[in-house]
């Protein structure tokens, strides 16, 4: 259900975000950033981040960044990848992620994500905006569907660590 609305609203988001950003020197290069199956976390009881995941493409046969993230139910939303210190992943904050054309840059657990920092997700909150800023597309806005099977049991999900 929630991803059959996604397919629906996420191009129509996108127009209206690519409609208000049309400056900047790339603007007539600027094709659409699509952003399909984008799901939120919530956070887990006594915690307050969440975890965003989604696939990121650029159609529009240039290299983008993606260079920032937010959400109106976070106070801060920061690029996390994960990295191997011996045999333990740990996450490291990303100033930015390139985008490369064609390609598809997933964004899921263990891997790249987005970690909202301070979130309080509305109570039966089913869809949660969030802003991806690229240097070249701009802003692109898209409805991620909350997940409702948070694992308590998931290491990945922990974060007490930052
Ligand atoms: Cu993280």
């Amino acid at each position: 259900m929630n991803r059959r609305f996604l397919c629906f609203a996420a191009p129509l988001l996108l127009g209206l975000s690519l409609a208000g950003c049309m400056s900047g020197d790339h603007a007539h290069n600027a094709g659409p950033v699509s952003v399909d199956n984008a799901v939120v976390y919530p956070p887990l009881p006594g915690r307050d981040v969440a975890l965003g995941t989604f696939v990121l493409k650029s159609n529009s046969g240039a290299d983008d960044v993606l260079l920032s993230a937010s959400s109106p139910v976070s106070d801060r939303v920061e690029i996390h990848t994960h990295v191997r210190e011996g045999e333990v992943m740990k996450m490291r904050r990303l100033d930015s992620l390139d985008i490369p054309a064609g390609a598809a840059v997933t964004f899921e657990r263990g891997g790249y994500h987005l970690m909202m920092f301070g979130a309080e997700l509305p109570s039966g909150a089913k869809i949660i905006p969030v802003t991806l800023t690229f240097k070249t597309a701009g802003n692109v806005t898209v409805s991620a569907a909350v997940d409702g099977r948070a694992d308590a049991g998931d290491k990945a999900m922990d974060h007490s660590g930052h």
